[in-house]
């Protein structure tokens, strides 16, 4: 084959990351990049807005859409997560519907109710579509996830279904190949060492809300927003230093973000700090304030301001 043939056959091509919340979307991007663009805990909805990261390979530039994890709710924050999610879908050339595999074995009511809100969203979309299964790693015996694959092929009909395991890289290789086979061929759509174009203070802000979301409780995490006010950047000093701010909806959650003599921000700020420092190979002055604005999650503008863009 001549070169020119084989330059042609570059394929390149969109693929969104949708789900439920958990399903381990995020995860699956990071490992398939090798490198951590979007956060992940071991709470849903963590995800809040669209977020690429783009693989590159000598045959092809797959740009993957991490998304927030589609979800029934009432509540302004989450609405506006779920519509956001959608949002990525249109223009892609792939979707890969991703679930929890474990979490529904032997509880198929359980992955009616969760999925039911991707179902008819989904149904005009099955000719690009493709099913990943994960956290197969969690359950020994593989024929447990019989029913769930059942239970997808009858209602996505026609459409591949891949067992994975994020974690563990189980599968992934074949989800990869079968992705391509949906991409077109064209030229890639960034430069090849680029691996996503979140900004690095949006990646800074989500480190720190990624360390406020393991940290605390209930439904704390839910509540907190992060904002870079201030990045000051001194070559000489290879020192990078970020003022943020975390936003908490109510008076009494201030207190409980700062914690006792202000222990809880200071180990946040710790956490913080010490991965900014390996991902900006600078040493990193981190200084975190808290500051209440009464039910921002309900605020839609404000919600807009801090999520709206999508990269
Ligand atoms: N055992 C196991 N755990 C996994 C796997 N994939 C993801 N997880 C875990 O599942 C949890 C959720 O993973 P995320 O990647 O944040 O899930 P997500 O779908 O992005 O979640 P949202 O952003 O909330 O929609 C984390 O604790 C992950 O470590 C897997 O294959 N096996
Ligand atoms: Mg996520």
């Amino acid at each position: 084959m001549s070169k020119d043939i084989e330059q042609k056959e570059f394929r390149c091509g969109i693929v969104a990351l949708i789900g439920p919340p958990n399903a381990g979307k995020s995860t699956l991007l990071n490992s398939y990049l090798g490198q951590k663009v979007s956060i992940v805990t071991p709470k849903p909805q963590t995800t809040r807005n669209r977020i690429n990261g783009i693989l590159q390979r000598d045959d092809c530039q797959i740009v993957f859409l991490d998304t927030p994890g589609i979800h029934k709710s009432n509540q302004t924050l989450n609405r506006f997560l779920v519509e956001t999610a959608w949002q990525a879908i249109t223009g892609t050339d792939v979707v890969v519907l991703m679930i929890d595999g474990a979490r529904y074995v032997d509880k198929l009511s359980l992955l009616e109710k969760e999925i039911s809100p991707l179902i008819s969203p989904i149904k005009n979309q099955l000719e690009k579509t493709i099913i990943a299964i994960n956290k197969i790693d969690k359950v020994k015996n593989k024929n447990k996830f019989l029913p769930i694959i059942d239970f997808m092929s009858k209602h996505f009909e026609g459409v591949e279904i891949f067992l994975i395991s994020a974690l563990t890289g189980e599968g992934c290789f074949e989800l990869l190949e079968e992705i391509k086979k949906h991409l077109p061929v064209g030229p890639p759509l960034f430069p090849e060492d680029q691996i996503s174009s979140v900004p690095l203070r949006f990646m800074a802000a989500e480190i720190i809300r990624e360390k406020l979301f393991l940290k605390l409780e209930k439904e704390l995490p839910y509540s907190v927003a992060v904002e870079i006010e201030h990045w000051d950047e001194d070559e000489e000093k290879n020192l990078i230093k970020i003022h943020a701010v975390i936003y908490v909806a109510k008076k009494n959650h201030k207190q409980i973000v700062i914690g006792h003599r202000g222990s809880m921000l200071k180990e946040i700020g710790t956490l913080a700090r010490q991965e900014l420092e390996a991902i900006l190979d600078s040493k990193v002055y981190l200084q975190l304030w808290v500051k209440v604005r009464e039910k921002w999650n309900e605020d839609e503008r404000f919600i807009s301001y801090l999520y709206s863009e999508g990269f």
